[in-house]
């Protein structure tokens, strides 16, 4: 995927209004600090676009970022940080919850992994919550720069089993390497080909 331009659209609060739905939308969630906004900065070549932290459990707002003028990259607020208040943090925050299931023009999901973790309940929780939504996600373990070869592959192994999919269909990625980056595009505009509901105006 050639960048030509990715910029800050919004930030949104619980009560505030998304941005208009003039694009279509590919939304990154994963626990607190797993690395969506290092992920997404990765996908669109600007270090600093989404902004990044190494303290979990701060970004508690829904960010847009608008992509080539064609597709909003939409980071979520990250889940599963003790330190969120219970109510708050419900299953994997009500924001989460409001937004795939209300957003029209929202193609699909990117779970995002942490390669030395695998799957935590919540991950799996989301997955299987999508599904019954009938919501497309793509599946990427992402830090794999901190594991060896043979490590990366038996994650791959293990979360594919967990979560009944084939080894291929997921995406090992790191924002430090970059790796993985094309892979990831490239499930990210087939699912935008396929998703005929929110094909850009
Ligand atoms: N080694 C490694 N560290 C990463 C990677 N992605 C993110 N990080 C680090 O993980 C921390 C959290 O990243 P961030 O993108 O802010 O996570 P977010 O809370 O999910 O948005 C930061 O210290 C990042 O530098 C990666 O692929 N490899
Ligand atoms: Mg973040």
């Amino acid at each position: 995927m050639k960048i030509t331009s990715a910029e800050f659209l919004k930030s949104v609060y619980p009560k505030n209004e998304y941005p208009p739905g003039n694009y279509p939308e590919v939304a990154f969630a994963g626990r607190s600090n797993v690395g969506k906004s290092s992920l997404i900065n990765t996908l669109v070549n600007r270090k600093g676009l989404a902004r990044t932290s190494s303290s979990p459990g701060k970004t508690q707002s829904i960010n847009f970022y608008l992509v080539n003028q064609a597709v909003c990259l939409v980071d979520l607020p990250g889940y599963g940080y003790a330190k969120v208040p219970h109510q708050v943090r419900r299953q994997w925050s009500p924001l989460i919850e409001q937004y795939c299931q209300n957003r029209k023009t929202l193609c699909g999901v990117v779970i995002i992994i942490d390669a030395r973790i695998g799957p935590t309940p919540l991950d799996l929780s989301l997955i299987a919550w999508l599904k019954t939504l009938a919501m497309p996600a793509i599946i990427t373990m992402t830090k794999i720069d901190k594991l060896s070869k043979n490590k990366i592959f038996k994650v791959l192994q293990q979360t594919s089993e967990a979560l009944s999919i084939m080894p291929e269909a997921l995406v090992p990625f790191s924002a430090h390497t970059g790796e993985g980056k094309r892979q990831l595009w490239q499930k990210i505009v087939h699912l935008l080909d396929i998703s005929k509901k929110c094909a850009p105006p």
